[in-house]
């Protein structure tokens, strides 16, 4: 395990789809709750939208909502473990949608130039919201972007999770010792609605989701190979299951009842001393909340 941590990259920066990364990192289900229910446990203190994750400790940078916007702060990290001579390097993740941003570009490009070490991973799943990738670019995917860049571009099935595994591993190995950028495109495909608010069979046909939902599933393509290698089997994952479960659920209870951070906290962090116009508006929500209790929660403490 330890083994396999310091071969990974030392940053990450990343969407919405990620969490996987950052549980398998360190990060609890009891931090994953506490973020969700912005709590003042939260390391964000209630202040970004569920899923926002981000970890400090386990070097994660915070999700951020604007598509592309983490692929510039992943290049300028890099750079910074470069000047720092650290032997390491980030790694950025973003989906087909995410290339067709300015700062997808400009971030390839400022990698590129400055020879940053950095792991641009494309999660290539054919869809963004309802556009699919060939009204997103008449490019062949995000591969040859990369390449276009000067960058060195890995294409790899994203259905696969050891040829994923090894092209990242690969990867690290040429960021970190050339000290320079590379690009992993992960051919994949998005099975699910694009979010809770999506339906996405208004766009796309049934039967091609069952397709990849079945024939296609990299869950039970990696279960074969790990029940065919003896490492897995039906019993361990009934278990699995429900231990997860249970541990899951008194996370959910734990972070339900936790406190609220403090209003004062909605306006801090961001300067080093709170500006006037910042203040106006904490002096405006206090009088407002007292004016209209019933309006706000009842542990709001004002
Ligand atoms: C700058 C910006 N424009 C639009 C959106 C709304 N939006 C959220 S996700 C999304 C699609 C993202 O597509 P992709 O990058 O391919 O990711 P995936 O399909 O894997 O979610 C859009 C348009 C946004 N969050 N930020």
């Amino acid at each position: 395990m330890l083994h396999q941590l310091l071969l990974l990259p030392w940053m990450m920066s990343s969407f919405l789809r990620e969490p996987g990364v950052l549980l398998w990192r360190g990060f609890t289900l009891q931090e994953f709750a506490n973020q969700c229910f912005g709590n003042m446990l939260d390391y964000g203190k209630g202040r970004q939208m569920p899923i926002h994750y981000g970890s400090s400790r386990l070097n994660y940078f915070t999700v951020s909502s604007p598509i592309a916007t983490q692929i510039p702060h992943a290049v300028g990290a890099a750079y910074s473990l470069k000047m720092d001579g650290k032997n390491a390097c980030t790694i950025t993740y973003f989906g087909d949608g995410g290339t067709s941003e300015g700062d997808f570009h400009a971030a390839l490009n400022f990698a590129a130039v400055m020879e940053s070490p950095v792991i641009f991973f494309c999660r290539n799943n054919g869809w963004a919201i309802s556009t699919p990738t060939a009204e997103q670019f008449r490019s062949d995917g995000a591969v040859v972007r990369g390449q276009a860049y000067g960058i060195h571009s890995i294409r790899v099935d994203g259905n696969d999770a050891l040829a994923v595994y090894s092209a990242v591993h690969a990867a690290r190995e040429m960021a970190v010792h050339d000290c320079r950028p590379v690009l992993v495109e992960a051919l994949t495909y998005r099975v699910g609605h694009h979010s809770t608010s999506d339906d996405s069979t208004k766009y796309r046909s049934i039967d091609e989701i069952e397709h990849w939902k079945i024939a296609r599933d990299p869950v039970s393509r990696f279960r074969k190979w790990v029940e065919g290698n003896g490492w897995w089997s039906e019993a361990a994952e009934v278990e699995h299951r429900s231990s997860t479960r249970k541990e899951l659920l008194q996370a959910i209870q734990a972070a339900e009842r936790a406190e609220k951070p403090p209003l004062s906290e909605l306006f801090t962090d961001v300067y080093d001393r709170v500006p006037s116009n910042l203040q106006e508006q904490e002096k405006s929500l206090r009088e407002t909340i007292k004016k209209h209790p019933k309006d706000y929660p009842s542990d709001v403490q004002v």
